[in-house]
């Protein structure tokens, strides 16, 4: 790992705010919220159902009261239904893309762009950003929040910026190389790819001359960063968002990296078991639900992220006073049932990347020809690993087949590919084709 140490920095006082002053600032905001959604037809008809007011919104318990919000909702009011202020005010519209085709569009005012930069702002100071760095983006730049936000906070820090944008990997590592680019910022997965790209090349990615890097946008496991942090020799840290609550920037480690502080004075967030609805225990895993206390322009209260994470109330050695979360364990929507278990795709990657000789990149295919599910794994063998000896494969073969099971429980066909035969992806990777939903 290289030898970069980050040195513990705040960007703002909101940061390590006393919890009560906290609190009083979010009951304060919420109250504002609840009155300023009154205008959106959604809103309105929910408080309608529920006998619910602004005013009767007292401690920051009653939260528990209010509507929730799922990405159905948003999709029934496409495109635009959710907004809370005239169109006049809208400067900006970023979207999501859904699994149905037509994406999900957030709009910001100007004051939602300025606390956006902020938050972005300060979660990359959190981890390690300063005015001297050169900052590689590749992150698209478009619809997608990634580039854009990610692009307002380093601009606000007042490091300098290289907006590489997706794509043409080669260029991307000439550039990080002539530039200098000691920060970098993609998605986990495209690191990766930069990192074999550079091999192919005759370049060992640890001399490209980043120290650190911020990766976020799509699930990744621990040991996917140690991946990361050996092959490119830098430090990798985790950061979290979404568009519809606002983009990146709504959580981001530290320096200790023992999870994400989430930015709480602008979100109240819960952790509730999705089936019962009700919050599960601290530390526990659960869907994460946010209410977004200050933007203007698309204020949702209690939006369901369908992501799984715990919380973590203890303080930090850092000094801020927020709750954190844990990475992403996975999605209520991505997650498997596979003959009535439910598997997580990241833990098929955890069980891979501890077998040596395999690269991470692999595609989970389940289908259902008869009665039951089957699963096939392909994953691809690193290609000092693949070997024309039958007796190693099937070894190797093996050995994944175990990590797999002994993590989820499931037995699955593990299939063995050339080095180089899987798709790549410059933006978030797709690694599940489901088979049985065709069938369906
Ligand atoms: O991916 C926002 C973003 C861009 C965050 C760049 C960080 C960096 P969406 O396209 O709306 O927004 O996708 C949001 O991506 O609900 C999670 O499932 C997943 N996701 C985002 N960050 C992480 C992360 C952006 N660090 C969805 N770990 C979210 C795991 C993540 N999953």
């Amino acid at each position: 790992m290289a030898s970069f140490r980050v040195e513990n920095r705040i960007w703002d006082r909101a940061e390590t705010m006393p919890r009560e002053r906290l609190e009083a600032t979010q009951l304060q905001r919420l109250r504002s919220v609840c009155a300023r959604v009154a205008n959106v037809p959604f809103y309105r008809k929910a408080f309608e159902r529920l006998s619910l007011s602004w005013e009767s919104i007292e401690t920051l318990d009653d939260l528990r009261r209010l509507p929730l919000t799922t990405k159905d909702d948003l999709r029934e009011y496409y495109p635009l239904g959710f907004l809370a202020v005239p169109r006049e005010q809208i400067v900006r519209v970023h979207g999501s893309s859904g699994t149905t085709g037509r994406p999900t569009f957030v709009a910001y005012t100007s004051a939602d762009l300025d606390l956006w930069t902020n938050m972005c702002a300060r979660f990359l100071v959190a981890g390690g950003l300063r005015a001297r760095h050169f900052v590689h983006i590749a992150f698209g730049y478009g619809l997608f929040t990634g580039g854009f936000g990610l692009h307002q906070g380093v601009e606000r820090v007042g490091a300098a910026i290289v907006p590489a944008a997706a794509g043409n990997t080669p260029r991307q590592i000439l550039l990080m190389k002539d530039l200098s680019a000691d920060v970098l910022i993609c998605t986990p997965s495209y690191a990766l790819n930069i990192a074999e790209v550079a091999r192919e090349q005759g370049i060992d990615p640890a001399t490209l001359p980043v120290a650190f890097g911020h990766f976020g946008g799509e699930p990744w496991t621990e040991d996917m960063r140690v991946r990361i942090e050996k092959e490119l020799g830098i430090v990798a840290f985790n950061n979290y968002g979404l568009s519809e609550v606002i983009g990146p920037g709504v959580s981001g480690e530290c320096a200790c990296q023992n999870g994400m502080h989430i930015q709480e004075d602008h979100f109240l967030v819960e952790c509730l078991n999705p089936d019962t609805l009700e919050p599960v225990p601290m530390g526990e895993p659960g869907e994460l639900v946010f209410t977004t206390l200050t933007k203007e322009a698309m204020p949702l209260l209690r939006y369901r992220t369908r992501d799984i994470a715990r919380l973590d109330d203890s303080p930090c050695p850092c000094g801020r006073t927020t709750v954190r979360m844990s990475r992403v364990l996975g999605r209520t929507d991505d997650m498997l049932i596979i003959r009535g278990v439910n598997v997580f795709p990241s833990q098929i990657e955890e069980a891979l990347l501890r077998v040596e000789g395999t690269a991470p990149h692999y595609v989970i295919e389940v289908d259902r020809p008869g009665s039951l599910d089957e699963v096939t794994v392909r994953v691809e063998i690193r290609p000092e690993l693949f070997s024309d000896k039958m007796r190693e494969m099937h070894e190797l073969r093996d050995r994944i087949d175990r990590e797999i099971h002994t993590i989820t429980g499931i037995r699955v066909r593990v299939e063995l590919v050339k080095p180089q035969t899987l798709e790549r992806f410059i933006g978030k990777s797709k690694r599940v084709i489901d088979r049985r939903i065709e069938r369906a």
